[in-house]
């Protein structure tokens, strides 16, 4: 047998060993926090939002672009049970505590630079541009 060989049945053994620890992840988790790809729930997306995902202790992208009358939906992304807040430094919005795989909308109707940040994390801060 070749190098290559060897090499594909290394592959295939990590890949099982990959999807091993995955399943055993996502069993620990239940219904809890997110795990792996992170995605909108069905009953909190809204048509033409922009969703800024909240994970390792960011808002990504910090910074986003939208027109006016467009809405805004943070969805906490974390692997585990940390809870975010998206809060307007001008008291214009405030969610509840996200735990992981929840989401909270704004809709932005006027034009204008909108700074936020984290209660619990105030390191944490985004921007949204209404053009
Ligand atoms: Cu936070």
């Amino acid at each position: 047998m070749s190098l290559v060989g060897r090499a594909l049945v290394w592959g295939a053994a990590g890949a099982i060993a990959l999807a091993a620890a995955a399943a055993c992840f996502s069993d620990r988790s239940g219904t809890g926090p997110v795990t792996g790809t992170c995605q909108l729930p069905v009953e909190d997306s809204v048509p033409g939002s922009v969703v800024v995902p909240i994970s390792n202790f960011a808002f990504l992208p910090a910074e986003v672009h939208i027109r006016a009358g467009q809405t805004v939906t943070w969805l906490n992304c974390e692997a585990d049970a940390t809870a975010h807040t998206t809060h307007s430094n001008d008291e214009l919005w405030s969610s509840p505590l996200l735990s992981s795989g929840t989401a909270f909308s704004h809709t932005f109707d006027q034009p204008g630079t909108f700074d936020y940040h984290c209660d619990p994390h105030p390191f944490m801060t985004g921007r949204v541009v209404v053009e």
